[in-house]
């Protein structure tokens, strides 16, 4: 027997001892930490579900878990070089994994992957209702395997930044930012919808206007909590939707929102809004909005999804038969008209590039959608206000497509134009009269 596998065995026979009183104050040390949750997310590949192979003991702290309904079946683990998810098939894991309760991991034979940015560990991998691989949660039966009772040694301190400030290091740990506010539009109703068991994306902002969303579920003891509508700090785990930044609560007490709402300096928004996550220019793209969850707005790294009209809508996310595309309509608006646009990353065009995607229309009663290109727009802010020219070539979903039919645009050259620059998806229309639906899927920018 190798010494590996020896090491291996003696480790489950642990496991197991642990597990019968996995509330002992004197826990066996199980072994020391030979790695960190820093090592361990050096596993993960982005877009695959890998199986980590190797034996890597971490120690770590829990520091959120599902006492409270507002995590399900995950726990949150930090050590002092960072943070992790971890998936797990069980009810009820706060009477196992408490809060500040230290946990010994043994990670061979658990999976990574990332939900939309934010790194996961957990079982094998299951299929989703669209049909994609995805991480399974740790079966119940395999968790005494892998996750060891340590002492109970208290929270780590939360870390305290700005929204500014929060980067990859910080997903998945507790943070506390202070100086924060609920955005002026998101100071009614509840933290979440609990009669639907919805959750509810609220924005927080800082003085500067910068802004970031706290998640929460509807299944959370908050979720009835009416949002507080004073200044102060927010204690909550940090995590990443795409690139979206959000934050989710434990209980109530994260929340420390009494002092007098600030002035958010509107200058400040301005710059802000000027400075986008990203404007490397690209020379190739994909995107089959596939990372989208149904009925939420389009979000894609780096695309930019945006109106100009005051609450006015913009692109959905809509999924059918396991497909999920970006959508817009006016059907049924409220507001006098849709002006919706889906602005690609920024694309450098010196490299004799070509576009392709497909377009679909339903209930057609106008040709509401358009795609354009420009070199002047300055990837944020009003796209309108910049000079557009229609994509010359291009073939989109029309009156005599039919409803629900998917229409190639052909592949089209973008050899015309130089320097660097945008493509956008523009749906305008009303819904006196102009409601017709529009889709854009599966967007290819490639060489020609
Ligand atoms: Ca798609």
């Amino acid at each position: 027997m190798s010494s590996a596998v020896a090491q291996t065995r003696a480790f489950s026979t642990s496991a197991i001892a642990q597990e019968i009183s996995p509330q002992a104050e004197t826990p066996v040390i199980l072994s020391n930490a030979t790695h960190t949750i820093a090592d361990l997310k050096e596993y993960f590949v982005p877009g695959e579900i890998t199986k980590i192979t190797d034996q890597l003991i971490i120690k770590a702290v829990v520091v959120a878990n599902d006492e409270h309904g507002n995590f399900y079946k995950k726990i949150v683990l930090q050590d002092e070089t960072g943070g992790i998810v971890f998936l797990l098939d069980r009810h009820d894991l706060f009477t196992t994994f408490e809060e500040g309760r230290e946990i010994s991991i043994g990670a061979k034979g658990l999976y990574i992957s990332d939900y939309s940015g934010t790194i996961q560990v957990g079982g094998a991998p299951t299929i989703d209702k669209k049909g994609n691989p995805r991480l399974g949660q740790l079966d119940d039966r395999l968790i005494a395997d892998h996750l060891f009772h340590g002492k109970q040694v208290g929270l780590p301190k939360a870390n305290e930044v700005t929204i500014v400030e929060l980067g990859p290091s910080d997903i998945s740990t507790l943070v506390k930012l202070c100086g924060v506010q609920f955005s002026p539009n998101d100071t009614t109703g509840t933290l979440a919808d609990a009669a639907a068991q919805q959750t509810i994306s609220k924005t927080l902002v800082d003085c500067n206007a910068n802004e970031i969303f706290l998640r929460t579920s509807g299944y959370a003891e908050v979720a009835t909590v009416s949002v507080p509508d004073g200044s102060g700090c927010v204690t909550a785990i940090y995590g990443v939707y795409q690139d979206k930044k959000q934050l989710h609560i434990r209980t109530g007490l994260d929340l420390s929102l009494s002092e007098a709402r600030c002035e958010i300096d509107a200058s400040a928004a301005l710059a802000s809004t000027a400075t986008p996550a990203s404007l490397v220019p690209v020379i190739s793209l994909k995107e089959d909005f596939s990372s989208n969850e149904n009925y939420e707005p389009v979000a894609a790294p780096n695309w930019l999804n945006t109106t100009n009209v005051s609450k006015g809508r913009t692109w959905q996310a809509r999924e059918y038969n396991g497909n999920v595309y970006a959508q817009a309509t006016a059907y049924k608006d409220d507001a006098p008209k849709v002006d919706a646009w889906l602005v690609t990353p920024k694309i450098n065009f010196s490299e004799g590039l070509q576009i392709s995607f497909r377009t679909a229309t339903a209930f057609n009663a106008h040709q509401g959608l358009e795609v354009l290109v420009s070199t002047d727009y300055k990837g944020s802010g009003d796209p309108s206000t910049a000079t557009w020219t229609p994509l010359k070539g291009v073939e989109l979903a029309n009156a005599t497509s039919g409803n629900n039919n998917w229409v190639p645009s052909r592949n089209v050259s973008l050899a015309s134009y130089k320097g660097e620059g945008f493509v956008a998806f523009r749906y305008t229309g009303s819904s006196a009269g102009k409601a017709s639906t529009f889709r854009v899927d599966d967007v290819v920018i490639s060489k020609s």
